[in-house]
């Protein structure tokens, strides 16, 4: 099978995601077709079955907005005419889905089959702002087949839109292998000593990362008990959240990394993670965490709770209850081995349930029966 993915291909879980499927796929012995406006991040092996395309975006005086969804249809409509493609994937609706869809206008092919991949703000934020509505809506009835990420994505997008069309759920798999840095100690070391409970969190700094109660909880722990915060990201709220730590008097006790692209090994390095979004589709970070044995303290917004479980991977909370976050972290440095108990059942789940292995067969066998038309 021969298969065309498109992806945001910068920071994000979605592109993350996409990457991943089509590294895996082309070891199944697919041949894969990214179409991007640049080189996904994560594309970073040579293989003989994976291609990537780069959408070129004409600029030009009159366009003070270069129109990408075009020249992202152009390039879709070449690259599964000249190179024969079977099946296109996008991940992340707006505006990829469009774009698929007049790519197959383009080829005069009403037989090929669009795949869209619900992955979550395209739907809960951006879909349904009424700019994006009308267009989101028509663009995933059109598509061949529709996957969203979790039970609570299918739900949103059914009761946003009104979508009749049967929704695939298909979860987010773990991204990557996992493998311990030989140094783990000394990078430790770096961060806080042994006695240090090390609390990370990851996200893109979004309004809806919430992350000022990061730090609302972080100042609430400190004081009985010394711990790390590791913020890693970066995004609007960054600021705000460095301001909140000055006046807090806690800028050595919280630390902005900004983006890293090695998040296994903080990852290996941390004690707990906090994830206080207001909404969540799903939470990959959630995931990557728990596939590191590390216990997560989340909101049960979204899809969180389908991920996180709560007392056995970790704690949920609801939005806000910073209080909840702060025992949640002070039981898990009492009570180490709680902690240890939830580490372990998190990494279990974790295989359990999201393993490569086991998720990436259920988008082969949705993308075969999405061909045959059954
Ligand atoms: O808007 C974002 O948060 C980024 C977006 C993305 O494109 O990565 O994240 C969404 O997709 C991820 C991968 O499926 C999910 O793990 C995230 O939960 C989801 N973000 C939200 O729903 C806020």
């Amino acid at each position: 099978m021969k298969i065309g993915i498109t992806c945001y291909p910068t920071y994000g879980g979605s592109g993350v995601v996409a990457t991943e499927l089509g590294k895996k796929l082309s070891e199944y012995g697919f041949e894969v077709h990214f179409i991007a406006y640049a080189l996904p991040y994560r594309l970073n092996i040579l293989s003989s079955n994976i291609f990537f395309h780069e959408v070129d975006v004409v600029q030009y005086p009159l366009f003070e907005y270069p129109p990408y969804s075009l020249s992202l249809a152009s390039k879709m409509a070449e690259v599964i005419e000249y190179h024969n493609l079977d099946l296109l994937h996008v991940h992340y609706a707006i505006p990829h889905a469009t774009s698929a869809f007049l790519a197959k206008k383009l080829i005069k092919n009403a037989d090929f089959k669009v795949i869209t991949t619900l992955h979550g703000t395209d739907i809960t934020l951006l879909g349904s702002d009424p700019s994006y509505l009308k267009i989101t809506q028509f663009s995933i009835e059109e598509s061949s087949g529709v996957t969203a990420v979790s039970e609570y994505l299918k739900r949103e997008t059914e009761r946003v839109f009104g979508i009749k069309k049967e929704i695939e759920v298909i979860p987010n798999f773990i991204p990557f292998n996992i493998t311990t840095p030989i140094n783990r100690s000394q990078l430790r070391r770096q961060f806080g000593n042994d006695d240090e409970f090390i609390i990370t969190h990851i996200s893109n700094f979004r309004p809806v990362k919430r992350i000022a109660d990061v730090i609302l909880t972080a100042e609430k722990v400190l004081k009985s008990h010394k711990i790390r915060v590791l913020m890693v990201g970066d995004g609007p709220e960054r600021f705000r959240a460095e301001e909140q730590c000055r006046r807090a008097k806690i800028c050595d006790r919280v630390l902005f990394l900004g983006k890293q692209e090695n998040i296994t090994d903080i990852l290996s390095i941390s004690d707990a993670v906090i994830l206080p979004s207001g909404s969540e589709s799903f939470g990959l970070v959630a995931l990557e965490s728990m596939a590191y044995g590390v216990p997560v303290i989340s909101t049960n917004a979204g899809g969180l709770p389908e991920v996180n479980i709560d007392g056995e991977t970790g704690f949920t909370f609801d939005v806000g209850d910073i209080d909840g976050f702060a025992g949640a972290v002070i039981q898990l440095i009492t009570d180490r081995e709680l902690a240890g108990r939830l580490g372990k059942k998190a990494a279990l789940i974790s295989r359990e349930n999201f393993s490569a292995d086991k998720i990436i067969p259920q988008y082969i066998n949705y993308y075969e029966k999405i061909i045959s038309g059954k």
